[in-house]
């Protein structure tokens, strides 16, 4: 059971930040998912229903399947509007940062956050690393979403939620749990999505505009990387998925197209591990995905500049495509070893 009750030490102090005539902003992560959106745009949507004056900010742009959110068009996303981003952080006097716990998550915009005076942490990631005057941490929450609605709850302001706010942390909680189905997703998971049904969110239409809004060119990439791109190591239980810059090119890649593909590896029979790589501007890009007890954030913090949670973790190389898939398949098996089945 894992929820923020009342009587957790930091709903005061964040009740008395929120109370006061403070100039407020919302933060989330580099690249925008789900749950960084909807955390945020929850976020804002209860805070103005509070009487609140709040501005959401993202260090670039989400991807299309997610700019249909309510409250999206007032987000202020720094790569087309960095000037803006950076004003907004100086002149704020308190900044929620949402779905993160690392400074430099917010890439573009790290060193202006640094210098923000008073910083509120909500966030489920493992091993928080940074100063903030108020800090809602808990990993063993499916989603900051959940967190956020938790936290709103637990201020007596529940009320305050409405259809715009539930959709957006429905979003949140829906996307970060791969649709109410890894292991975060808890009894109280369910009766927070319950609520937010009985708020206005409505599943079916959030569903259909996250999952199916895809162009074609997205569809014909997925079908050629489980044709062409996709390897099983049967004797490691190991899928090994990989794209270069010329076949995203040829299926005119978009930025969020590849999002979940990592997740057909571990689909497959006897896989525990799925790893996706991917060319992308002069690194490459890694996803790994596990099931079980199998902490693929270890072996992305010591051998590829990356870390998250035990089942899903990101990371990165900076040499080329074929030499950082043969370092992982090199550093592969002793990790294998380290955490039998
Ligand atoms: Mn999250």
């Amino acid at each position: 059971m894992s929820f923020i009750a009342p009587a957790h030490p930091s709903i005061a102090t964040f009740r008395d930040l929120i109370g006061a005539p403070h100039r407020l902003a919302i933060i989330g992560h580099y690249n925008p998912d789900g749950d960084a959106m909807g955390s945020a745009l929850g976020m804002g949507h209860a805070l103005r229903a509070m009487g609140r004056t709040v501005d959401v900010l993202m260090p670039n742009t989400p991807p299309a399947f997610l700019q249909w959110m309510p409250g999206y068009p007032d987000v202020v996303c720094a790569d087309r509007s960095r000037d803006r981003a950076e004003q907004l952080l100086r002149e704020a006097d308190v900044v929620l940062c949402l779905d993160f716990n690392r400074v430099d998550r917010v890439g573009p915009l790290a060193e202006q956050l640094s210098l923000v005076r008073c910083r509120v942490l909500i966030d489920h990631h493992q091993h928080p690393d940074i100063d903030v005057a108020v800090g809602f941490s808990d990993t063993g929450s499916s989603s900051t979403s959940q967190m956020v609605f938790d936290i709103i709850d637990a201020l007596g302001q529940a009320g305050r939620i409405g259809p715009d706010a539930a959709t957006c942390l429905y979003t949140g909680i829906m996307t970060d749990t791969g649709s109410f189905r890894f292991p975060a997703t808890t009894p109280h998971t369910h009766r927070v999505a319950a609520r937010l049904l009985e708020m206005g969110a409505r599943p079916h239409e959030i569903h259909a505009a996250v999952m199916d809004e895809n162009t074609m060119h997205r569809v014909k990439l997925l079908g050629f990387m489980l044709s062409e791109r996709l390897t099983v190591h049967e004797d490691l239980g190991t899928a090994v998925i990989a794209l270069s810059r010329q076949d995203l090119d040829r299926h005119h890649f978009h930025p969020g197209d590849t999002e979940g593909f990592v997740n057909y590896g571990l689909s497959i029979r006897g896989v525990r591990l799925s790893a996706f790589f991917m060319e992308r501007g002069d690194r490459i890009k890694i996803s790994l995905r596990s099931v079980g007890d199998l902490p693929v954030n270890e072996l992305l913090a010591e051998h590829f500049d990356g870390g998250g949670h035990i089942n899903a973790a990101g990371g990165q190389s900076l040499t080329d495509l074929r030499s950082t898939i043969d370092r992982f398949m090199q550093v592969l098996p002793t990790f294998l070893e380290a955490h039998p089945a």
